[in-house]
């Protein structure tokens, strides 16, 4: 048995090198490039209320979000132009018909709005400046990071008619304060790319605490405040764990000094946990202390094919009784994702002339799924040893159809680019309706099943994730967004998930997609609550509006 996955390493190393190899540190543009190309469907509808404003609101397909307009907001003037200009200077106040464009328009481009001023502050100072301002002119503010969020959360809603949101992005903010060795604290602002700091703590012989597919371009503050999960998780656990402090502007333009960096502090409520997560309708973050964990030298990445679901979860358990302390990631994609990221690639090699060698990594046509288990650890053949006992264990057990584990680090980036991939290719795709659920990992894969009778042959529905974390990415592509397939999508989705006590957002936040959701996974008690500190921490509801928390909850008027 040995042999053959020797064999299997052997065969499959030539030939995932020809397709899937990339330069090993993806920059910006790796994500950039492909941000704005799938087309989207959108309509509008306006209607008049009696005596209200008349109402305009906009339909996204699978958004298809009804909301009602705050009219409390004020309409930019040419005198608050000038104010901004005053304080951060001309070339940060921009209104650049084409960069805003990009950033009214979210990653997906399902979401857009028009708001007519972006503006970037380089000091805290600034931000707090600005913040007052909107806040005592009744201006709505956008926080905004690398607008990599699959929610609609960082891009505005309305502004057709009346021009009232402001995006504020901290991406200038992007210095890194401190970093201390012993501890492993890193301090740095908030506008820094996630990427960057990958980057700078490799020198020192550190890694990030968490690693996503949009590292190139999402920025730690945005980490922060949509609680970001990720790669990783499942290993350094979440940003509630790591973060050691942060430092936010409220809407009032209060700076809250919470950037400690120590492990240990109980001095009563630890406010920064309000802030990770909040999806920046409580503050803007701008600065973040974060515990870094030491890089160790020993990686392994193994790439696996399983017959059935239930293999993968039983190799789950496995890797986690088997690999214990190495184990770092354990991330699954069934056929259906690893059909589209093939055929994605496939598109995008024919363009670069080097159709050859195409194929995935394993060297059977297809499988049912296809799991990654990375370890990672500080003594190579240990832990070397310890891989390969498990995954002859697993292969003689039935649960590994076909695997291959990477021999250099180049193999095992083109690996995690199939993983990491699967976003962009459904992007590619056409519509794709999105759902990221937490739910009991027995149960998690029913509902890609289920969702596949529902749907038949109308649209491809997807299965990947986090399966070590228990977060399943459910997607449905499909040519174009269309009335009657989300019609058998939600509310089912919701209820299914709600029913088996898991949650409708793991790791993505509810922006504006999931606002008026929330008590699929929350109690009307715990919302109430969660309404009182929007409260009170911006009165006027300023920040994101329309976002996080239904519309009752975060509008006052
Ligand atoms: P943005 O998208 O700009 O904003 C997201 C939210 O945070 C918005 O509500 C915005 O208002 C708010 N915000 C941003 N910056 C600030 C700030 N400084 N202060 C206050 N509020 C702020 N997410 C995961 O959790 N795990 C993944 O594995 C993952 N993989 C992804 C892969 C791809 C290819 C893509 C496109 C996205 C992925 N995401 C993933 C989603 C997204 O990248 C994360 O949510 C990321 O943390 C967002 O960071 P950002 O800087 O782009 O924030
Ligand atoms: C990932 O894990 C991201 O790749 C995106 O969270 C998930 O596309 C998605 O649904
Ligand atoms: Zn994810």
């Amino acid at each position: 048995m040995m042999e053959k996955w020797r064999i299997t390493q052997r065969l499959l190393r030539h030939s995932s090198k020809l397709l899937f190899d990339r330069p090993l540190n993806r920059s910006a543009s790796h994500i950039s490039a492909f941000r704005f190309a799938s087309g989207h469907r959108e309509t509008f509808v306006e209607r008049g209320l009696g005596s209200a404003s008349s109402i305009k609101y906009r339909r996204f397909g699978s958004a298809a979000t009804e909301i009602q307009r705050n009219t409390s907001f004020s309409t930019l003037n040419v005198d608050d132009i000038s104010y901004f200009k005053e304080i951060l200077g001309e070339k940060n106040v921009i209104q650049d018909k084409d960069v805003l464009l990009n950033a009214n328009t979210d990653w997906m481009r399902k979401y857009k709005g028009s708001s007519k001023l972006l503006l970037q502050p380089k000091t805290t100072n600034e931000v707090s400046q600005i913040l007052k301002y909107c806040n005592s002119r009744r201006l709505a503010v956008v926080p905004q990071g690398g607008n990599t969020g699959l929610v609609g959360g960082s891009v505005p809603v309305f502004d057709e008619v009346k021009s009232c949101h402001v995006i504020i992005n901290v991406g200038s903010m992007n210095n890194i304060i401190a970093f201390d060795k012993v501890s492993g604290t890193l301090v740095c602002e908030a506008g820094c790319i996630l990427e960057n700091l990958v980057s700078f703590l490799d020198d020192q012989g550190f890694i990030m605490p968490l690693d996503l597919g949009a590292k190139g371009s999402c920025q730690i503050g945005g980490n922060v405040s949509t609680n970001a999960g990720g790669l990783r998780l499942v290993r350094y656990g979440s940003l509630h764990g790591n973060v050691l402090g942060l430092e936010v502007v409220l809407a009032n333009g209060d700076v809250l000094d919470m950037l400690g960096t120590l492990r240990k502090d109980n001095t009563g409520y630890d406010l920064k946990h309000l802030f990770i997560g909040s999806e920046g309708s409580l503050g803007i973050v701008t600065k973040v202390s974060i515990l870094t964990p030491l890089k160790l030298s020993s990686v392994n990445l193994a790439f696996l094919a399983c017959k059935d679901y239930f293999s993968c979860q039983k190799l789950l358990l496995e890797a986690k009784s088997k690999l214990g302390e190495i184990l770092s990631a354990f991330e699954f994609l069934d056929n259906q994702a690893m059909d589209l990221v093939r055929y994605f690639w496939l598109e995008k090699l024919k363009v670069l002339n080097h159709l050859e060698g195409a194929r995935n990594p394993l060297h059977s046509s297809m499988h049912n799924f296809y799991v990654l288990i990375e370890t990672t650890g500080s003594n190579e053949s240990y832990d070397r040893e310890k891989i390969e006992a498990f995954l002859l264990r697993s292969m003689e057990d039935g649960l590994i159809s076909d695997g291959v584990l990477a021999q250099d680090i180049n193999q095992a980036s083109s690996f995690w680019r199939i993983r990491e991939g699967v976003p962009e290719a459904l992007m590619k795709a056409g519509a794709v309706y999105k759902y990221d659920l937490s739910l009991p990992v027995e149960k998690m894969y029913d509902l890609v099943e289920e969702m596949r009778l529902r749907l038949g042959q109308t649209a491809k529905v997807i299965g990947y994730g986090h399966l070590g974390d228990g977060n399943l990415h459910l997607n449905i592509s499909a040519p174009q967004y269309n009335d009657a397939i989300f019609a058998q999508i939600e509310p089912y989705v919701y209820e299914w998930t709600s029913k088996h006590r898991g949650s409708i957002s793991a790791e993505h936040g509810l922006g504006l997609m999931k606002a008026n959701k929330i008590f699929y996974s929350k109690s009307p008690e715990t919302v109430q609550v969660m309404g009182s500190i929007k409260k009170l921490l911006d009165p006027n509801g300023i920040l994101n509006p329309y976002k996080v928390l239904p519309y009752l909850l975060s509008s006052y008027h």
